[in-house]
């Protein structure tokens, strides 16, 4: 590639749009946010537009945003699967009576956190120059099970151009192959144009003996299989010389650190991590060190400056690390990372006055999805495109004034501004909902990819 070519590589941002039927309904074990605020009122329409108002103070920033579509909630036909019959209404219904679990499950609208969509390869990585896609297979809960075939489709739909992506079957949904996408997957390099290294993080071995000196959690799951990271590698042809295999530690899981991703940030060069992130941290950064081409610079919180519990309540490594022009980095945060003293002095102090490339902190209020949570980071998909591989993108994706305007609107039409659990059996809130979905498809040009369109 020329100097030419690797300076027109851009990561892009896709966000998940908070769905019309956002809810705290205490789904997802390990998740200390989530599992505190079950029961809570939640409210989409402040959440989808807290989401978009994010999307557009980074695009207006420089940064290059698109945005992906939610899915088809509730999802009624999951429910007719577990044996439920008749009308949707009385699915619905006999739902909320019966199995009022399963009905919270299938109105969940977490696939907003699309760091878990799936884990990507830029071209510049891979064997056949193309951008390799895995949707995750999102095993370990059964409200998040219940997204990659959408997933698959939506990234089908958007990057559909054969010559540029390429698209790889949702691992085996079977807890050895357990995948949570690029939560657990990052990409060191120097630009983002240049060769990565791929950093791929654990929380258990499924196979095998487990290796001497590998500990599990005791309280919280480990959400990702190594064998499940190895698989996906594997898929998108990256050789040992390009991937870094991690056990993420243990006790972190244990502390309500339920993906890599919070607890750790990488962009470009900089890993930016607690010390509690990996069980073998010297291994891990002199590998990183020995494969990448660039300096790795590794910016190290210590449990002294921030405790596990400041880490997991304010979200302070779920934050995005965004590249600007002139070699500076922006750290996004969550506005929780305020209200914690110790972690709002870390990132003045340590991080901001540190030897490293941050040189900017924006605060970002994305609540409503925090108290599920989902931070900065968790509501963003990395994508690493070239210049020609953004002209090949189908879709009306790209974030532009327009089409914030236009979903902004479309938010407002559609969207409730109060959404109790039990509001969940409401028959009209799903027609809501599709009739929503079926504008946004055509807002976003991408065609039909959810169950009531495909018949
Ligand atoms: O999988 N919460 C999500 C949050 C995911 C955050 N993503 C990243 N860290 N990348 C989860 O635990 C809660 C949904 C509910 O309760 O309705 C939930 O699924």
């Amino acid at each position: 590639m020329s100097a030419a070519d690797i300076s027109s590589v851009r990561e892009v941002n896709f966000d998940g749009l908070v769905g019309p039927t956002h809810n705290y309904s205490g789904l997802a074990v390990g998740n200390v946010a989530s599992m505190s605020h079950g029961g809570l009122v939640s409210n989409p329409k402040e959440g989808a537009l807290q989401g978009l108002l994010k999307m557009k103070s980074l695009m207006d920033a420089g940064y290059a945003q698109g945005v992906l579509p939610p899915q088809q909630r509730p999802d009624i036909g999951a429910l007719r699967d577990l044996g439920f019959s008749g009308s949707n209404g009385e699915v619905l219904a006999r739902a909320s009576k019966e199995a009022p679990q399963l009905l919270r499950a299938v109105c969940s609208a977490s696939s907003m956190w699309t760091a878990n969509a799936g884990t990507i390869t830029p071209s510049i990585d891979a064997p056949d120059s193309r951008v390799h896609f895995t949707p995750a297979n999102l095993q370990s809960s059964f409200h998040r099970y219940l997204e990659p075939q959408t997933t698959g489709r939506v990234l089908k739909a958007i990057f559909r151009d054969e010559q540029h992506f390429c698209h790889h079957p949702v691992l085996p949904a079977t807890p050895a192959f357990s995948d949570e996408g690029a939560a657990n997957h990052t990409r060191l390099c120097g630009e983002h144009g240049e060769p990565g290294v791929h950093l791929f993080v654990y929380g258990r071995q499924a196979f095998g003996d487990v290796r001497s000196g590998e500990r599990e959690p005791k309280r919280y799951p480990a959400r990702q299989t190594l064998e499940a990271s190895q698989a996906v590698a594997r898929q998108h042809g990256l050789t040992e010389a390009q991937t870094v295999f991690s056990q993420q530690h243990p006790d972190a899981i244990d502390a309500g650190v339920f993906h890599n991703d919070v607890i750790a940030v990488g962009n470009g060069p900089v890993l930016l991590y607690h010390e509690m992130a990996f069980l073998d941290e010297e291994g891990t950064l002199d590998e990183l060190r020995a494969k990448m081409a660039s300096p790795l610079i590794p910016v190290r919180v210590p449990l002294e400056a921030v405790s596990m519990e400041d880490a997991v309540a304010s979200y302070l490594f779920n934050s995005q690390l965004l590249s600007n022009p002139d070699g500076t980095m922006t750290l996004v945060v969550p506005g929780e990372c305020q209200e914690r003293e110790a972690v709002w002095r870390t990132i003045q102090d340590y991080l901001l006055a540190g030897n490293n490339p941050i040189s900017e902190v924006v605060v970002k209020d994305v609540k409503q999805s925090m108290r599920n949570g989902g931070g900065p980071a968790c509501l963003r998909l990395r994508v690493v495109l070239t210049e020609a591989e953004r002209a090949a993108l189908s879709g009306r994706v790209l974030l532009t004034n327009a089409l914030y305007t236009d979903l902004t609107a479309w938010v407002e039409r559609h969207y409730r501004d109060r959404l109790a659990p039990d509001d969940l059996a409401d028959p009209q809130l799903a027609g809501e909902s599709l009739a929503a979905l079926d504008e946004l498809t055509q807002l976003l040009k991408i065609g039909p990819v959810y169950p009531f369109q495909l018949g």
